[in-house]
């Protein structure tokens, strides 16, 4: 079996949900934000089976978690997207615990965001890599509590694709690094709707978050300016929805055509549609190249499994898994392991407050 042959870095991961109602797609019982989060610091190591897993010792969570508790914190706390707020979060966070395997870039902003006392949040951003900003995928990993927060009535859902790419441009202004925070909110947003008891569409799936991202890209100068004058995330979710057709229908996943069409690495273009590709097929349970019920188990393992980025990729996957199949779902031997599980979970409960209580 390929999951014991597995290898890579099971590091930060995210997983970030809020339990749902069986009975009712609207009504949400068992609000959980729960955190997974296996620090890289261990270095690399060989997944054999959940056994191996169970043995592992309790670990740090790194920069993915860090920045998505902060996104999270700064939403509820603030009543709302506050920019300035949540650029004092992230740097916050930071300079307390810088070690937790942050970019290399994003760094720099950190610095003159404190410098500057986040007098002008987008700032620092906008001048990185000569202005062209960020592509990185660190807007991405940290965006889904803002599809959760958003996810009340249908004026949320402008606020929702607003506030996705306005939280991302804090650190990345170029507009892939933006537009894949989007996607990803667009997605756990997508997953949030779908009956937990069922699994997705694909096409239904691709097609709703793909209308979306194509007319954003179609009206986003800076998009068209720097990808060329390609829409390039809604291409990605072309070739993901035909890969992901094909896996399906040959029961099979070729990883070498996945890693060259949709990317494994940390720019938010080569990772964002990966992760929405785990999460589409960890659902099939007849795929070979998972293991156990688990949705989000399975979407952490077969981003692990695509290798590059792992962590960041699992962690999107399974925050988009997790908006699907709630907090029931995830092995307590995962959760073990977690550091912030507690800080988490009360963030979910203010989450789900705000989103019932008005
Ligand atoms: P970031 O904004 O520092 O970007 C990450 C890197 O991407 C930069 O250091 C650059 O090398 C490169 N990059 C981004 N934009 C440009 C550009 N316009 N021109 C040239 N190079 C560019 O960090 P982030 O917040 O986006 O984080 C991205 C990833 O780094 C995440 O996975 C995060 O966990 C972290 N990270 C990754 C690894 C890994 O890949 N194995 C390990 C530790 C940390
Ligand atoms: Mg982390
Ligand atoms: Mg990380
Ligand atoms: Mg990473």
């Amino acid at each position: 079996n390929q999951y014991n042959s597995l290898y890579g870095i099971i590091s930060y991961s995210l997983l970030f949900v809020i339990g749902k109602d069986e009975s009712s797609r609207k009504e949400i019982q068992h609000p959980e934000i729960l955190c997974f989060d296996i620090e890289h610091d261990v270095g690399v190591f060989v997944v054999h089976s959940r056994l191996r897993i169970e043995q592992l010792p309790y670990k740090r969570y790194t920069d993915d978690t860090a920045m998505a508790m902060a996104v999270a914190e700064s939403l509820v706390e603030r009543k709302g997207f506050d920019a300035r707020d949540m650029a004092i979060r992230f740097t916050d966070e930071y300079f307390k615990s810088p070690r937790r395997g942050y970019g290399g870039s994003v760094v720099n902003v950190f610095y003159k965001l404190r410098r500057t006392r986040s007098e002008n949040p987008f700032e620092p951003a906008a001048l990185q890599f000569n202005g062209s900003g960020s592509y990185g995928n660190g807007a991405a990993m940290r965006a889904f509590p803002v599809a959760l927060f958003f996810s009340r009535c249908d004026t949320d859902k402008d606020k929702l694709m607003q506030v996705a790419i306005d939280q991302g441009r804090i650190t990345h202004a170029n507009s892939t690094g933006y537009h894949g925070a989007l996607l990803q909110c667009l997605a756990v947003s997508q997953a949030f709707l779908a009956d937990p008891g069922e699994v997705v569409n694909i096409e239904e799936f691709c097609k709703a978050i793909g209308d979306k991202i194509r007319n954003v890209e179609a009206e986003s100068e800076e998009s068209l300016r720097e990808s060329g004058g390609a829409a390039v995330f809604s291409a990605k979710m072309k070739r993901l929805e035909a890969l992901a057709k094909q896996a399906k229908d040959r029961s099979k996943i070729d990883f070498d055509i996945v890693i060259r069409d949709l990317g494994n690495n940390i720019s938010a273009l080569e990772s964002v549609p990966t992760a929405i590709f785990c999460y589409l097929m960890a659902q099939d349970k007849t795929l070979e190249c998972c293991q156990g019920d688990s949705v989000i188990e399975r979407s952490i393992q077969l981003a692990i499994a695509l290798g590059g980025d792992t962590d960041t990729i699992a962690t999107m996957a399974a925050a988009i898994a997790g908006a699907h199949v709630g907090v029931e779902d995830i092995p307590e031997v995962l959760l073990k392991h977690c550091e912030a599980r507690d800080r988490v979970r009360d963030l979910a409960d203010r989450i789900y407050a705000h989103v019932v209580g008005g």
